[in-house]
C-alpha cells in the first residue's frame, strides 16, 4: 500500500470522493473498491455509496466510509426504484460530507443516478461526476434498444468519462457518438506488492480459471482445454474459482469428458492473491473482455495467461512474450499452448518473468492511481 505523504502541498490536493459501484463479484466492483482503498491510503477521504458492502472492501481502513443505499419495498412497486434511492443517497452524502466529486463505475444506472444527484445539489453548488465504463455496460447492456438512449445521455452528462482500455474507448466513441477528446483511457491496475509470485512453484501442472461464470467467460472451454492437455500431460489439473450460471454445465462437461476427478470447483474466493500463485497457467478463454483483470492479477503473480484475442486483451498480453492469445472458441489451439508451456518449463519461467514485468512496469497501482487523481483534479479545476 502506498504511504500517505502528509506534506502541506500534498494535503492541499487531497479530495473527498464518493464512489458507487456494483458491490458484488464483478470486475467493475473490484476495480472501484481497490481504487477507493488505494486513494484512501494516499490520504483522500473515500465514501462508498452502494447497496451492500463491496466484497473486497476492508471497512476498518482509515478514511474509508460506507453509506448503504436502502431500497424501498412498498407493495405498489413491482420494481423498487433503486436508481432514485441511490440518487437521493448520493446527494445526501455529497452534501453532508462536502464531497468534491462522484465517481461511478458501470454506466447503468449509476451515471444516471449521479446526474440526478448533481441536479439535486445544483442550487447550492456543482458536483462533478466521473463515469468509468468497464465493458458490458457499453457492449451489451447499453446497446439494448431500451437502454441505449439513457446510456448515451448518462455519458453525455458526465463531466468526465474513463474507459479501462483503448478498445473500449474506440467502441464508446463509435457506438455512442461521444466526442474523441471526451474519453480518457485508464487501464485496470494491480498492486504488485500484494499480488506476487510464490516462493515455490506448485508440484502438479496446474491451470486456473477465475471469473463470474457468465456465458461470456466460456468456462466450458476450460474443461475442454484440460481434457486436451491431459492427453499429453496426464498429471494436469484445473482449479475453477468463482460461481455463476455456467458452473453446472461445466461440471457436467467435466464428467462427460472423463476429467471430473482433475477439476476442482473452489467457489467464490475473497483472497485471489493467495490463489493465483498456486497455478502455473491462467485460462481466460472469453468471448469478449474489455480488459481482463483476472489475467493481469495472474501475471503479477508470475502465472502465464493463455487467453483469446478479443476486446482489450491485446493491450495487456503480448502474444508469445508474456502470455498467449488464440482465437475465440479455438480450445485446441489454447490447449496446444498450455501443453507447450507445461512441456517446456524454461520457456514458461521466462514468460512468467515477462508477465510479472508487464504488471510491474505498465499496470502497477502506483502509476495508475495517479492517473485517476490527475483526472479528478482536471474535472474539479474545470469549475474554477
Ligand atoms: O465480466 C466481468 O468480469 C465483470 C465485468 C464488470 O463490469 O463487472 O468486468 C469488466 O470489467 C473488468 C474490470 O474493469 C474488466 O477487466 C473485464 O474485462 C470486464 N469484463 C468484460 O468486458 C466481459
Amino acid at each position: 500500500m502506498p504511504s500517505f505523504d502528509g506534506s502541506p502541498a500534498r494535503a492541499a490536493s487531497l479530495m473527498r470522493i464518493g464512489i458507487t459501484c456494483y458491490p458484488t463479484y464483478g470486475g467493475s466492483g473490484i476495480v472501484a473498491t481497490e481504487l477507493g482503498m488505494e486513494l484512501a491510503a494516499r490520504g483522500h477521504d473515500v465514501h462508498f455509496i452502494t447497496y451492500a458492502n463491496p466484497i473486497r472492501l476492508d471497512p476498518g481502513l482509515p478514511r474509508i466510509h460506507y453509506h448503504e443505499v436502502e431500497v424501498t419495498s412498498y407493495p405498489l412497486f413491482q420494481y423498487p426504484p433503486y436508481t432514485l434511492s441511490l440518487s437521493s443517497r448520493m446527494a445526501e452524502v455529497a452534501e453532508r460530507y462536502n464531497l468534491d466529486l462522484l465517481h461511478v463505475h458501470y454506466a447503468i444506472p449509476h451515471a444516471i443516478s449521479a446526474f440526478l444527484a448533481r441536479e439535486m445539489l445544483a442550487p447550492k453548488r456543482y458536483l462533478p461526476v466521473v463515469t468509468t465504463l468497464h465493458g458490458t455496460d457499453i457492449t451489451l447492456v447499453g446497446t439494448e434498444p431500451g437502454l441505449f438512449p439513457i446510456t448515451k445521455f448518462g455519458m453525455e452528462r458526465s463531466d468526465g468519462i474513463t474507459t479501462i482500455s483503448d478498445y473500449l474507448r474506440v467502441r464508446t466513441e463509435e457506438v455512442f457518438g461521444i466526442g474523441p477528446d471526451r474519453v480518457r483511457v485508464i487501464h485496470n491496475f494491480v498492486n504488485c506488492r500484494l499480488y506476487h509470485p510464490a516462493e515455490h512453484e506448485p508440484e502438479v501442472p496446474t491451470l486456473l480459471h477465475v471469473s463470474n461464470f457468465r456465458p461470456v467467460k466460456r468456462v466450458q472451454d476450460c474443461i475442454r482445454i484440460l481434457a486436451e492437455v491431459r492427453k499429453q500431460h496426464p498429471a494436469a489439473r484445473l482449479l475453477l474459482a468463482g460461481d455463476g450460471p455456467e458452473r453446472a454445465p461445466a461440471e457436467r462437461l467435466a464428467w462427460e469428458l472423463g476429467v471430473a476427478a482433475n477439476v476442482e470447483f473452489l467457489g467464490k474466493q475473497d483472497h485471489v492473491e493467495r490463489l493465483f500463485p498456486q497455478a502455473h497457467i491462467l485460462l481466460m478463454p472469453s468471448d469478449y473482455e474489455a480488459f481482463g483483470l483476472a489475467a493481469l492479477e495472474a501475471m503479477a503473480c508470475g502465472v502465464v495467461p493463455v487467453s483469446t484475442r478479443c476486446g482489450g486483451v491485446p493491450e495487456l498480453i503480448t502474444d508469445g512474450h508474456d502470455g498467449f492469445l488464440e482465437g475465440v472458441g479455438d480450445y485446441q489451439a489454447q490447449a496446444a499452448r498450455v501443453a507447450e508451456l507445461i512441456g517446456n518449463p524454461n520457456r514458461r519461467r521466462r514468460m512468467a518473468l515477462a508477465a510479472r514485468r508487464t504488471a510491474e512496469t505498465r499496470f502497477d497501482t502506483e502509476a495508475v492511481i495517479a492517473q485517476y487523481e490527475t483526472f479528478y483534479r482536471e474535472m474539479c479545476d474545470k469549475l474554477h
